[in-house]
């Protein structure tokens, strides 16, 4: 069994590696990137993602992943590309279109077909259409199947190989072959299912998450009018055994969470109110939070006549990790920072050394010289920081609890 992986990003060279190491595949993983290409021949992660390198050298050394720029002849070909946004929040494609365009010409009978990447409902049909558009010899004579990856980052290699999977084919024979070979390395459940519902069920999980993520932020907003502790509110809400409410933070980030959502309110407007509504709140709750530092600076310098010093404590879009990408936090340091002349601003990343915009500077250290200091990220060091009543201190990810 050969494998052609199109996309060596976070989801694709992980897979390809587990399908190589687990699954006994021969395996070749495209990539445009000519750098990536390389390290990976080279048996360098180009990601971040615990015991993964080692993995990737063992497969590599042992002649069963190489990586290209172009694809090859293979018995399954595995979409892992991007589909981002084009003008106002509508999902992009192309990159599906393209990577499924590049293989087509290399299909056989009996070959499967399968997208990975997260795709507006419709997108397997659509891709479909095209292969045998260009190929109408081959109707009925290959396996196309849609199977959306659930893995988190940090947790990659465990949860490739646990987490249950969604199979959904165009038809049953296609369902079945691409069951068969995810059984190769998947031990989770793998359930059937068509094309099109494999595809809402990916946007739903992460829907379902955006949207209990912004009761939870609502909640914030709501108790801090209120005078009520949101912390305590969640804690004793949750005793009750059917309540479970989600943390409140200073939005919603990442490259999943804050983006899918809209793969289901650009194709449904009308009826997708709530999920809109998710996003918004999300949102604007970044928004509320740079407003209330850039508000507790004016007050303090009001009161003390002398500009503060602020520590703004986290970049990355959760807790304990270096990425960056899609963060609120980020973007809330780069908003206070843009009218930072009545301030000065320690900017705190203990998972990142250096910064090509931000300069960092220790968490104890800035800590200790802040006049407010501003909780972004619930990273576990922050946890072990002494409160301190002498600081301003506007806690957005529930480090205190106060
Ligand atoms: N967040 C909160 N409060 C919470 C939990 C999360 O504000 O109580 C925030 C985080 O700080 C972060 C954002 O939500 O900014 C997203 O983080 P996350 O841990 O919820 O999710 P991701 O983006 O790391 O991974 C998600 C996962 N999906 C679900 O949990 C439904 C993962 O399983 C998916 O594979 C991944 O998206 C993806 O690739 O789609």
């Amino acid at each position: 069994m050969k494998a052609c992986f199109m996309g060596l990003g976070y989801i694709g060279l992980p897979t390809a590696v587990v399908a190589a190491k687990e699954g006994g595949v021969d395996v070749v993983g495209v990539d445009i990137n000519p750098s990536v290409v390389e390290q990976t021949n080279a048996g360098h992660l180009h990601i971040v993602e615990p015991g993964m390198e080692t993995m990737l050298q063992e497969v590599v050394s042992a002649g069963k992943l190489h990586a290209s720029s172009t694809p090859e002849v293979a018995d399954a070909y595995f979409m892992v590309v991007p589909t981002p946004f084009k003008g106002n929040h509508e999902p992009d494609v192309s990159y599906v279109e393209a990577a499924t365009r590049a293989v087509l010409p290399l299909f056989k009978e009996g070959d499967l077909y399968v997208i990975e990447s997260t795709s507006p409902v419709g997108t397997t049909e659509a891709m479909s259409k095209i292969i045998f558009s260009e190929r109408p010899e081959l109707k009925g004579k290959i396996s196309v199947a849609y199977c959306p990856e659930r893995v988190l980052p940090g947790n990659v290699i465990y949860e490739l190989v646990h987490n249950d999977r969604v199979i959904g084919g165009l038809d049953e024979a296609s369902t079945e072959k691409a069951v068969a070979f995810y059984s190769r390395f998947v031990k989770g459940t793998l359930h059937r299912t068509n094309a099109r519902t494999a595809e809402m069920c990916k946007l739903t999980e992460n829907s379902s998450r955006d949207v209990q993520i912004a009761f939870a932020n609502e909640l914030s907003l709501i108790c801090d009018k209120a005078g009520i502790n949101v912390w305590e509110l969640i804690d004793l809400a949750n005793k009750h055994p059917r309540v479970n409410i989600l943390q409140p933070g200073c939005g919603v980030g990442g490259h999943c969470i804050a983006v899918d959502p809209y793969f289901i309110t650009s194709d449904f407007p009308a009826e997708s109110k709530l999920i809109a509504a998710a996003r918004e709140i999300n949102n604007y709750k970044a928004f509320w939070c740079a407003e209330r530092v850039k508000n507790s600076i004016l007050e303090f310098e009001l009161r003390e006549h002398r500009k503060p010093a602020v520590a703004m404590m986290g970049l990355a879009f959760k807790p304990d990790i270096d990425d960056l990408r899609e963060s609120p936090a980020k973007n809330i340091v780069a908003k206070v920072m843009q009218g930072a002349s009545n301030a000065d601003i320690f900017v705190v990343e203990p998972n990142v050394t250096e910064h090509n915009v931000f300069k960092l500077t220790n968490y104890n250290q800035a800590y200790d010289k802040a006049d407010i200091v501003v909780f972004l990220t619930a990273h576990t060091p922050f946890k072990s920081l002494p409160y301190r009543k002498d600081k301003v201190i506007l806690d957005f990810c529930g480090i205190f609890k106060r």
